[in-house]
């Protein structure tokens, strides 16, 4: 291949100062204005590249990497990343990455904000006195459910749901129950106050249960119906983790039924749509996924990034080696292996 400055895409409008970083090594194709980007759109973009910066707004699978001949990395500014298929960008040699630790501690001030919102009926408060309703007062008015002292269960015990499990255990006094895929070292266990148990016993016995687990095909709808069914009257459900886990319609049904008390939700299945049924809801608070928005954090993530695909695309003090990438080992597998890439046979190492 004819020397050439290395090209990256931007999918969305970030921090300049920060991206800018990324102009030391690569020509730059920047997105100037939040854009939804298509399929198509996308898989144009990738065509003429050799790294992106992604979002989650951005679905990356094999549809959109088809053309994409020169594609050596994908940086996901997010620490989830459903929405990359990891694999087939791992089969083609693709070296992807994510944001890990740098948003675990805002991500889970934002889940206690909204378990005590939702539990607390704080927005619902507010809204009955904007609207002028205080005169109703009784001593009966806003009830909601306590936060201390309460048991809570915590579905997913990765880094941000183990930042979750701290506050609730060492600031609230809670009693802490874990369902995870895997349990915890007993020390991690005892450093975070948490108790493991079966996910059955966890909806049976929370009295808010929150829901801190990446979201793949596998999960789709972990608490629908049947499981809400099986949580207390008087519980609360927060989701800061992906749309995808809940099933919104058995949701709303069961809030609006009293068969669940309240809940708090920052992801949704069709984001940015939010369903007509949860929007209905009084005892609901809604937020638009700002679990890592503080802006010291999105800062950070979009540097992490930054980081990333400098190092993955062979520059920077980490060349070849970025602090969090993802499929590292497939990559690997892949050159080793003399990958077929997007239809034809490469030899990864001499693109
Ligand atoms: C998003 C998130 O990255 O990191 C994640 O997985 O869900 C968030 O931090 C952020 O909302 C930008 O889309």
């Amino acid at each position: 291949m004819a020397d050439r400055r290395p090209r990256v895409w931007v999918s969305q409008p970030l921090f300049d100062d920060i991206v800018a970083q990324l102009e030391a090594y690569f020509e730059v194709v920047p997105t100037v204005e939040v854009t939804a980007h298509s399929s198509a759109d996308i898989t144009a973009r990738l065509g003429g590249v050799d790294g992106a910066l992604v979002t989650l707004n951005e679905s990356v699978g094999a549809a959109e990497i088809a053309g994409a001949a020169h594609l050596r990395a994908i940086a996901n500014v997010g620490v989830g990343y459903n929405n990359l298929d990891v694999e087939a960008l791992g089969a083609a040699g693709i070296l992807a990455s994510n944001t890990p630790d740098v948003l675990t501690e805002t991500t889970a001030d934002l889940g206690f904000a909204l378990l005590m919102a939702a539990a607390r009926r704080i927005t619902e408060s507010e809204r009955w006195l904007r609207d002028g309703q205080w005169r109703q007062w009784s001593f009966t008015t806003m009830l909601g459910a306590d936060i201390h002292g309460a048991t809570l269960g915590i579905v997913g015990m990765g880094r941000i749901g183990q930042a979750i499990a701290r506050r609730a255990h060492h600031g609230f006094g809670m009693k802490v129950l874990y369902h995870n895929r895997s349990r915890l070292p007993v020390a991690l266990e005892q450093d975070v106050g948490a108790v493991y148990t079966g996910f059955e016993e966890l909806l049976a016995r929370a009295d808010h249960l929150l829901l801190v687990l990446p979201y793949t095909p596998h999960n789709h709808h972990l608490v629908d119906a049947a499981a809400l069914a099986k949580m207390k009257p008087t519980a609360t459900l927060v989701n800061i983790a992906r749309g995808g886990l809940v099933d919104e319609l058995a949701l709303a049904d069961a809030l609006a039924n009293g068969r669940l008390a309240a809940a708090g939700l920052d992801v949704y299945e069709g984001e940015p749509q939010v369903r007509p049924e949860l929007l209905a809801l009084r005892n609901i608070v809604l937020t638009p996924h700002i679990g890592s928005a503080s802006l010291a954090t999105r800062r950070a993530m979009v540097q992490l990034a930054v980081d990333n695909l400098i190092a993955a695309l062979g520059h920077g003090p980490d060349a070849g080696h970025p602090a969090s990438a993802i499929n590292a080992d497939a990559v690997a597998a892949a050159k080793a292996g003399g990958v077929t890439v997007r239809g034809k046979k490469t030899d990864l190492d001499k693109r």
